[in-house]
């Protein structure tokens, strides 16, 4: 019986991980097995991979658009092996972000849509995407955003706008500006079910199907 991948995406500060944490923990008080370490975030910036990811996003040094998108992918496929051991296990695992992150900024800044899918083409595919949805005047009244490259207005309605468009009905959308228990008891009213169907489901696809 294997565990369910389970992907929270969204902008910036729309709570991705505070609920990853507060999931994760729920999945645990319910006795659901969790991949150790779990929620596992993306980019994981202390792999080589990902230490030149770091320095990017904190504006230490300059990558070629396309050369970076590569690496946000490799990032993942560093980790899509245990990914499907922990999932073999009978372990859920939760990740902070996942490959449509990955498209989401490429293409809000210019990429081919098509290009940027091809790289993650192959990845473990989620059970669900859960997908945290902050309008722009709900964010606006959240903390200021940070330092980081990204974290600034225009480039989050570029994203947000890239979201729409990868959306399907599978994802489960939840209102990111409900209170932290609402949006909690919203996500595991759906996601229990997805653990339970994961179980009877022993295949585990593949992006992009
Ligand atoms: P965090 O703020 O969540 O640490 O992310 N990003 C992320 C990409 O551009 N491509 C990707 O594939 C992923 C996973 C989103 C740091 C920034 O990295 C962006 C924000
Ligand atoms: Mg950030």
């Amino acid at each position: 019986m294997r565990g369910a991948l389970i992907v929270f995406e969204g902008t910036d500060r729309s709570g991705k991980s505070t609920q990853t944490r507060n999931f994760t923990n729920a999945l645990q008080a319910a006795g659901i097995a969790v991949a150790e370490h779990s929620p596992w975030s993306f980019p994981h910036r202390t792999s080589p991979v990902g230490q030149v990811i770091n320095a990017y996003l904190t504006n230490k040094t300059h990558l070629h658009e396309r050369a970076l998108h590569l690496l946000f992918s490799a990032n993942r496929w560093e980790k899509a092996s245990q990914i499907r051991q922990a999932l073999r296990r009978g372990e859920t695992v939760v990740l902070d972000r996942y490959a449509y992150s990955g498209i989401a900024y490429s293409v809000a800044k210019g990429l081919p849509l098509t290009w940027c899918k091809c790289a993650d083409e192959g990845l473990p595919a989620p059970d669900v995407v859960v997908f945290l949805h902050l309008s722009p005047e709900a964010a606006a009244k959240r903390a200021d955003y940070g330092s980081e490259r990204y974290e600034n207005k225009h480039m989050q309605t570029a994203v947000a706008k890239v979201f729409e468009q990868l959306r399907t009905e599978q994802w489960l959308v939840v209102d990111a500006d409900a209170d932290e228990a609402t949006v909690l008891n919203r996500i595991l009213d759906s996601a229990m079910p997805t653990v339970a169907k994961a179980r009877s489901t022993p295949h585990i696809a593949s992006l992009w199907n």
